[in-house]
């Protein structure tokens, strides 16, 4: 008998890449999917089976966190062996704007969750996953953070997810539920948001490359995180549910890195070096030396003596915009995973360089598809948020 799971966010980065794990693994996969004006199923479009077809392993469904009927029916319909709950209004800048709408999303919609499973009766047959995180420790009372850390989270989604933590740990205690937290720090991959830092940065060091954008605006460069690629996280994820016992763990690499650094790192994967100078808004990023053969290589030769003449006439390639910065920012996340590499044996595959590389591959790949369209002639956008 293949098992059920339920994955909530099953369109994000993190629940594309659980799906395609799970499926490999035998499971029927359900997913919760948001409706939207357009498609928002971009991520898990290559596991779209056809409505029509007898037997599916991969079903979606409408719905919303922040609708108790909708979660319920759901869970009913599927009748779940393991609930992975990803779904979240993710970013931590767009949380400050939207406070009682990640409260809402966020923290009670794990609550909602919870509840349904205990109220249909499935407390005995349901295992839930809580994708909890390291912004919850937020302003760091302790150098690497592990599983005893406390808490003291910087922004209201940080303050939404300690809720969920906590109404997690609560129903384990209170009802005996199997229910877990993996406290994951940042994971990207090449399906990561356009939006978060690394993505950001890996797009528009393809596109400054290609000549298809000038300068890349940055917030606090200063900070400083602990990142892994969302391929070994899901794992993490899985693991965690195949647990006899529900339990807490920190998921992270131990290796933490400022943005001014990933920012170098990856010029540097194609060839180009960025020297920092100046101060606080005042700081600049300015294109120095030009690895030829690498820069051939990763982007064409076809781009070489633009990006030399750009070095010689114009080289400031980043730049600092105060309007990324964040009311309350998180300064310094590192990990400490011992309890997951000795009691689930979680090791991760990537570390920074391969996970910047797999980044950087895949948008120059992206940015010469747009670079061949906008040739072809037609329009090409930018998005510069
Ligand atoms: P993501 O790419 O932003 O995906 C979030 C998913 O949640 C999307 O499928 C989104 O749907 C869905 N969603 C948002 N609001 C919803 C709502 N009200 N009801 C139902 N679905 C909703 O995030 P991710 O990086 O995959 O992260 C997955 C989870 O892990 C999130 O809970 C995040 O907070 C947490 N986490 C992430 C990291 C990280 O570094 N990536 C670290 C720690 C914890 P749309 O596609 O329609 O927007
Ligand atoms: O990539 P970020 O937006 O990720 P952040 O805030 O660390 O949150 C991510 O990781 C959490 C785990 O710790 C998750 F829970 C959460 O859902 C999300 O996936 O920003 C990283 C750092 C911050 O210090 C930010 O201030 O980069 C800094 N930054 C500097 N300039 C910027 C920018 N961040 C963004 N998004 N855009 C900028 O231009």
């Amino acid at each position: 008998m293949s098992k059920t799971a339920l994955i909530t966010g099953v369109t994000g980065q993190d629940g594309a890449y659980l799906a395609e794990y799970l499926l490999k693994k035998g499971y029927v996969v359900h997913g919760i999917k948001r409706r939207s004006s357009l498609f928002n199923t971009e991520r898990v479009d290559h596991l779209y089976q056809d409505p029509h077809v007898d037997k599916r392993d991969f079903i979606l469904h409408y719905g919303d966190l922040t609708d108790s009927m909708n979660v319920t029916k759901v869970i009913q319909e599927c009748q779940p062996d393991e609930i992975y709950n990803l779904a979240a209004m993710s970013h931590v800048k767009v949380s400050f704007d939207t406070p009682e709408y990640t409260a809402n999303a966020d923290g009670i919609g794990t609550l909602r969750i919870l509840e349904a499973v205990r109220l249909l009766g499935l407390t005995p047959k349901t295992r839930i996953y809580q994708a909890s995180t390291s912004e919850l420790y937020g302003l760091v009372q302790e150098v690497p953070q592990t599983e005893k850390t406390p808490f003291y989270p910087r922004s209201p989604y940080g303050v939404a997810k300690l809720y969920a933590y906590w109404i997690t740990v609560n129903y384990r205690e209170a009802y005996g539920l199997h229910a877990s937290n993996g406290i994951l720090f940042n994971h990207e991959s090449p399906i990561r948001g356009e939006t978060f830092v690394t993505r950001k940065i890996s797009r528009a060091m393809a596109r400054i490359a290609l000549g298809m954008q000038d300068c890349l605006y940055m917030g606090n460069i200063s900070s400083r995180r602990d990142w892994g690629h969302a391929k070994d996280y899901i794992k993490a994820m899985y693991l965690i549910l195949q647990q006899d016992k529900p339990d807490d763990y920190v998921i992270a690499t131990g290796v933490t890195t400022s943005i001014r650094e990933f920012i170098q790192k990856t010029f540097a994967a194609a060839g180009m070096e960025i020297m920092f100078s100046g101060e606080k808004e005042d700081e600049i990023g300015r294109i120095v030396n030009i690895d030829e053969a690498l820069f051939n290589e990763k982007i064409g030769k076809d781009y070489i003596d633009a990006i030399k003449a750009r070095m010689k006439n114009n080289p400031v390639m980043v730049k600092v915009d105060r309007n990324y910065y964040r009311p309350t920012e998180v300064d310094l996340l590192i990990g400490d995973s011992t309890k997951a590499r000795t009691k689930l044996g979680w090791i991760p595959k990537y570390d920074l360089k391969g996970l910047i590389e797999d980044m950087t591959t895949s948008d120059i790949h992206l940015m010469k598809k747009e670079t061949h369209i906008k040739n072809g002639g037609f329009r090409t956008f930018n998005y510069f948020e």
